[in-house]
């Protein structure tokens, strides 16, 4: 065991896998303003190499950072020098790191078919590519894979198509994984597709919702960030897109859509995890589902698909103006989440992104919800900070499970509210 820890130590110094030891996930509660804006100072300074898993938003809502090793002893101090209270959530990010590697690690064996597929474990980009390929191979005459671009470092970006027949039909697009740290999410959109081709001639629902509509689901969203946090930094979050005349890396695939872009709730630092991009759609991989969404003309109900908190969220995030359709989404959230709840006792919380999460500007579905796609939703999975974004491969499939549950009322109120 510590010979074993020991080589991947050394593997990971040889392939400069960054190393996460001693790295603590702090959950600082902000009692009022002042506090909160105590917290801010902190998000500015870059030398603590703080990330922010959930930004400071309003006081009372809990905020959570990775603070790495050498930080942690100040930023404790920090808090504790100005009363504001905290908790160790995570006491070593590297040991949930090899824990999740190890597990992975068991179930290596590459799948022959998507029946023998393991569903319960992360997996890399190659085998997420193989994997779709298997299922278009073994339902051609319901599964195809459309490629929307290439990414930035130039690999392609695959959207599976679910279509049952008819021409241009109105159609449901569901994205994971734009940002490539939330595993969970690019997991569960697996579980999604292979939930598509057994349930479309069983579940009423399902092949009622396919009698008239496509799906569209991009199941690998941001796929140089995917595979950076495989080989190289598993926290990363954003694209790996170079800005000329700065050392920082990538941009927030979702601050960099055309709406409301470049306003509050997103940084103009490029060394920022929110930085928002030198202009709207600079990112080949938001560009891609632009050019698409706008090319099909029929996309009805857009869904984005992140981690974590528990919330399913619909439009605005860039204003605290109320969406037109704010009742009919709100009603709608509500009994996705009943149905979500209703499997396992996962409870969420739904609203407005502005009201629910914090400000977000240039995020995807409120240029969708633009574009005039009323159903536009993005979800935020399990959990609530207990593992974050490390959640355990263990919930994945009651992750996916109870998830299915609110996308089918989502695909079905839709189908039956064409407009
Ligand atoms: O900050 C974000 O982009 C989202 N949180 S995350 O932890 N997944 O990064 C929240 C923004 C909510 N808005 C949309 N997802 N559209
Ligand atoms: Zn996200």
């Amino acid at each position: 065991m510590q010979r074993l820890l020991i080589l991947s130590v050394l593997l990971g110094a040889v392939f400069g896998n960054e190393n996460f030891v001693g790295h603590q996930v702090l959950r600082i509660s902000a009692a009022d303003e002042a506090q909160l804006q105590k917290v801010k100072e902190l998000e500015d300074l870059e030398h603590l190499k703080l990330d922010f898993w959930r930004d400071p938003a309003r006081a009372g809502i809990p905020i959570d950072v990775r603070v790495p090793f050498p930080s942690v002893q100040s930023v404790k101090a920090f808090l504790e020098y100005h009363d504001i209270s905290y908790e160790i959530m995570i006491e070593d990010v590297q040991s949930l790191l090899d824990e999740e590697k190890q597990q992975m690690a068991a179930f290596q064996a590459r799948a022959l078919s998507t029946d023998t597929f393991n569903y319960a474990t992360y997996h890399t980009l190659d085998e997420i590519y193989e994997f779709m390929d298997l299922l278009v191979a073994e339902h051609p005459q319901l599964v195809s894979k459309i490629q929307i671009g290439n990414t930035f470092e130039g690999r392609p970006i695959h959207v599976l198509k679910f279509s049952t027949g008819g021409t241009n039909r109105p159609a449901i697009w569901i994205d994971t994984g734009i940002h490539s740290r939330e595993w969970v999410t690019q997991a569960s959109g697996i579980w999604f597709a292979k939930k598509i081709t057994k349930d479309y001639r069983q579940d009423d629902t399902l092949r009622v919702i396919l009698d008239n509509m496509d799906i569209f689901l991009e199941i690998v969203t941001n796929p140089d960030g995917f595979a950076y946090t495989h080989k190289t930094n598993r926290m990363w979050r954003k694209t790996r897109s170079r800005t000329p005349g700065s050392l920082c890396v990538g941009v927030d695939p979702n601050r960099n859509w055309d709406a409301g872009f470049g306003k509050a709730g997103a940084s103009s630092n490029p060394c920022s995890e929110t930085y928002h991009g030198k202009f709207a759609n600079s990112e080949v991989e938001v560009k891609s589902i632009v050019d698409f969404v706008t090319k099909h003309g029929k996309i009805k109900a857009f869904i984005s698909i992140h981690s974590y908190s528990q919330l399913l969220l619909y439009p605005y995030g860039y204003t605290s103006d109320p969406a037109p359709d704010k009742e009919e989404l709100d009603q709608l959230a509500k009994s996705a989440v009943s149905a979500l709840t209703s499997l396992h006792g996962t409870k969420f919380k739904y609203g407005s992104i502005i009201d629910t999460i914090y400000q977000a500007s240039g995020s995807t579905i409120d240029w969708t919800y633009s574009q005039g796609i009323k159903y536009s939703f993005t979800f935020e999975l399990r959990d609530t900070g207990l593992r974050g974004f490390l959640l355990p491969a263990s919930q994945i499939i009651p992750t996916a499970e109870e998830t299915w549950l609110a996308l089918l009322k989502i695909m079905d109120h839709t189908s039956k509210h064409l407009y």
